[in-house]
């Protein structure tokens, strides 16, 4: 047998070598670790750091990953196992540069956060106790020696992320605190091998006509004494094979076909079916199991389709022979401490994302590759992932000893991802094929290698050597061709970001790309999630605590000129009231901005085969491009996002140009029979035209029918099966909006959950929003962003633990509208 047992428990950290930096409470102090963990939140556990989330204190914490930290354990080994084989310490995750030691000798040296480390510890574990250290350098030491033998490589961030396998946002980002973390970040193992076990099995899934095919090129490791013949089963449900391993060899191929497999589906597109995969190892004499290793499979077949047509290069992902209309958003690491991303925080993440009705997620190259869990989830959802490797927005060396460490990394990752249905695409790096191109990345570079190597040859030939099932695409954006521009909007994929940085939202409409794997808007965060991040009760767009929590170039500024062509101004004077009025306009800025470009990407289809959005999640409290905040709240994006990645949509372009189109996009897999009805009002809510006329769609079909608009008409709403879509046909500083009149009548629910506000508006109501976490930081909004017209009503559910008589319900500033803004300040 082979026998696993968790070194989770009993270990101890402290600090060596203490600097100066270092608080005296912490440098003489033996402090409990949790394993998995990180040094900040065992610090933090201990009363010792206080959170770096909160006010400025990331500030004064640098000297935490300037420090050398040492983990420490015992190991106890019973006297009758000590013969028993092959000892061998797995480490599942090291962050990052660490020394291992068991009973003061050497065990190995690692400097890779992003793979697994086994160890044979045969001849140094004695019977009884073993001390069991982990020893991690700062990590700057060895981006010093990298930065001195491969000299200075061209980034978008000065930190040295590129000089090391480490999650490169830890060195800060422009929506992320500089935290450089240092710990046993996933869990050990002291692993007995009594005769052999199995090396991590990749398995290679495929189906051809409804017959599954499983096959694999299983590994052993032999203890010492162990060379005979070993058998080897794999199973699928009920269907097993088992071969034959030779005496004295470490491999064997197997294969195993299943018949009339259920098909594994996108979510949207069908079911997702799972299969349990177990490969056993054992003893062809005495029968007994020597290891066992299991995962949960899907068939299904995937291609990415590249090939060239009229309009240029497309990027289209198809599952099972069906093309995809992607949805996506792209993923950043969840918390700056990625040890404390559990299973069920996952799962609330990921089923945000899927509640916006989004079928894709792109996990970015500046984070980690993910936890056994995400992927899980995913394919337990249909949620597909595209997984970039760790390569973001910076010159990457290509010499020893990095070169080795990439391949190492990419060989144990593609290894232990293979067997996720939901892992659709391989993407070599993020920006840095551009970056080159367009960063004035070569003159520094001065014809050095920057990374190019790994994507177009050492990661295709790897993917392609050990998984073949899954395609492969050198980065993103990337065109398919060297002679291309890599952001070509006619080829493969792009990211648009000049319209975050420099242009209006309104410059979406000049585009129309294959693919955007990149695009998005920045708002603020939740006001609660803002009140609790600092002490600064004015927080606003111009205080030096907001503009702490905004790392983006500009951003402020930024979001103050994309507010300017759109919505009133924010008063000056009292500095709470501008504060409101900033967080939401500028919250519902970005709501409009993503849902404008999302519709317009979407009724380009099906030669804009994608959208994935930047960025889904944040990992602490900050204004960012994300539509859930660091404290997890759904900012009124995730509502427009919502609303725009329906799989049957309903929208409406070119409306504040008075020239609008409504579409409608089928996504669905079936036939979309539906009356549209589209209505044209003036201010006062008075019917001026409109038209009703039935539409059916085949799956994957789109319908687009401009509309001739009078010259009274400001309103327009489309109705289909969902609840209706209004545009204003101006923008709003354009029109004269009445001032708000409206009564709020809040009512407990029937069944205790909450609230429903009735809102009944008394003249034209732009853009309601119900920040109900003013009242209850818990409560969650059902539905944002609703325009009334006079005599109109709308209900907003709201679930919470206050109640309806609580007079906060009705207070100034909960429920809020565009035309509430002071007509002096328009
Ligand atoms: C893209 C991403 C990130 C960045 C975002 C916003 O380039 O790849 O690097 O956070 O833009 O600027």
């Amino acid at each position: 047998m082979t026998t696993r047992t968790p070194l989770d428990a009993g270990w101890t950290l402290r600090a060596v070598e203490a600097g100066p930096d270092v608080p005296a409470a912490v440098a003489g102090a033996v402090l409990p670790a949790a394993v998995p963990g990180c040094v900040h939140t065992d610090l933090m556990a201990a009363g010792l750091l206080d959170d770096p989330y909160l006010d400025r204190n990331e500030d004064h914490q640098h000297w935490v990953g300037r420090t050398r930290w040492r983990y420490r354990s015992t190991v106890a080994l019973a006297a009758d196992r000590l013969g028993a084989g092959r000892h061998e310490l797995h480490f599942a995750g090291l962050d990052t540069v660490a020394e291992i030691r068991l009973n003061g000798r050497p065990v190995g040296r690692t400097a890779n956060m992003h793979r697994r480390y086994v160890f044979d510890v045969t001849d140094l574990v004695v019977a009884g106790d073993n001390e069991l250290l982990v020893e991690f350098d700062p990590v700057r030491t060895y981006t010093d020696a990298m930065r001195d033998r491969f000299g200075d490589l061209p980034a978008a961030y000065d930190q040295p992320f590129q000089y090391v396998r480490k999650m490169a946002a830890n060195f800060g980002w422009d929506w992320g605190p500089t935290l450089v973390t240092a710990g046993i970040w996933k869990p050990v193992e002291l692993v007995t091998v009594e005769a052999a076990r199995l090396a991590p099995v990749l398995p290679l899934v495929t189906v051809e006509d409804l017959t599954g095919r499983v096959s694999a090129q299983v590994a052993v490791v032999r203890a010492e004494g162990c060379t005979g013949p070993l058998t080897v089963t794999v199973a699928v449900d009920d269907h097993q094979r088992t071969v034959e391993l030779p005496a004295g060899a470490d491999t064997v191929p197997v294969a195993l076909t299943v018949p009339q497999v259920r098909l594994w589906w996108p979510v949207g597109m069908g079911d997702q079916p799972r299969y349990d995969l177990t490969v056993r190892l054992a003893d062809p004499v005495t029968g007994a199991e020597l290891d066992r290793w299991q995962a949960r499979i899907g068939f299904r077949r995937v291609e990415l389709d590249t090939r060239p047509d009229d309009a240029g290069t497309p990027f289209v992902i198809r599952v099972n022979d069906v093309p995809v209309a992607v949805r996506g958003v792209n993923w950043i690491p969840d918390d700056c401490f990625v040890s404390r991303v559990d299973r069920p925080r996952y799962r609330r993440r990921l089923t945000q994302a899927l509640d916006a009705n989004v079928n894709l997620i792109r996990v970015w190259g500046g984070g980690i590759y993910e936890t056994d869990d995400f992927y899980d989830l995913c394919d337990e959802s249909g949620l597909l992932v595209w997984q970039d490797f760790l390569f973001a927005c910076a010159a990457y060396p290509e010499g020893e000893p990095i070169r080795s460490e990439v391949l190492a990394e990419a060989r144990d990752n593609v290894t232990r991802l293979a067997p996720h249905p939901s892992l659709v695409l391989w993407n070599g790096n993020n920006e840095n094929i551009w970056g080159f191109q367009d960063w004035s990345w070569q003159e520094p570079l001065a014809g050095r290698p920057w990374g190019l190597g790994y994507y177009t040859e050492l990661l295709p030939a790897l993917v392609a050597e050990l998984d073949p099932t899954r395609p492969y695409w050198p980065g993103s954006p990337y065109s398919g061709s060297a002679d291309v521009h890599p952001n070509d909007p006619a080829h493969g994929t792009m990211h648009v970001w000049d319209v975050w940085n420099q242009r209006d939202y309104s410059a979406y409409a000049g585009y129309q790309p294959r693919f955007v794997a990149e695009f998005g808007f920045q708002g603020p965060p939740a006001r609660s999630t803002m009140d609790r991040a600092t002490s600064d009760p004015t927080l606003g767009w111009d205080t030096a605590a907001s503009t702490n929590r905004q790392r983006a170039e500009s951003g402020q500024r930024k979001i103050l000129d994309g507010l300017r062509p759109h919505l009133p101004a924010i008063p000056s004077g009292d500095p709470r009231r501008a504060t409101a009025d900033w967080h939401y306009l500028a919250q519902l800025n970005q709501a409009r901005a993503v849902e404008f470009g999302i519709g317009h990407f979407r009724a380009l289809w099906p030669h804009c085969a994608g959208t994935i959005l930047w960025q889904l999640n944040d990992c602490w409290p900050v204004v960012s491009w994300a539509m859930v905040d660091g404290d997890e709240r759904r900012k009124p994006s995730w509502y427009a996002v919502r609303r725009a990645y329906a799989p049957r949509l309903l929208t409406v372009t070119g409306a504040t140009g008075r020239r609008p189109v409504v579409h409608l996009v089928n996504n669905s897999p079936d036939p979309w029979r539906t009356a549209l009805r589209v209505q044209l009002h003036d201010l006062d809510g008075d019917l001026l035209g409109g038209l009703d006329q039935p539409v059916e769609l085949a799956p994957a079909g789109r319908y687009s029918l401009p509309f001739e608009v009078p010259a009274a008409a400001l309103l327009l709403t489309a109705h289909a099966d969902g609840p209706p879509v209004r545009r204003l046909l101006a923008e709003d500083v354009a029109v004269d909006l009445p001032p708000a009149r409206l009564r709020i009548c809040p009512a407990d629910l029937p069944d205790g959950s909450g609230v429903a506000l009735t809102v009944e508006a008394q003249t034209l109501l732009r853009d309601l929003v119900v920040l109900a976490d003013l009242i209850d930081p818990a409560a969650v909004v059902d539905e944002q962003m609703i325009t009334l017209l006079p005599g109109e009503r709308h209900v907003f559910t709201i679930h919470t633990d206050v109640p309806a008589a609580d007079p906060g319900w009705a207070a100034p500033g909960v429920v809020r509208c565009v035309n509430d803004l002071s007509k002096g300040d328009r």
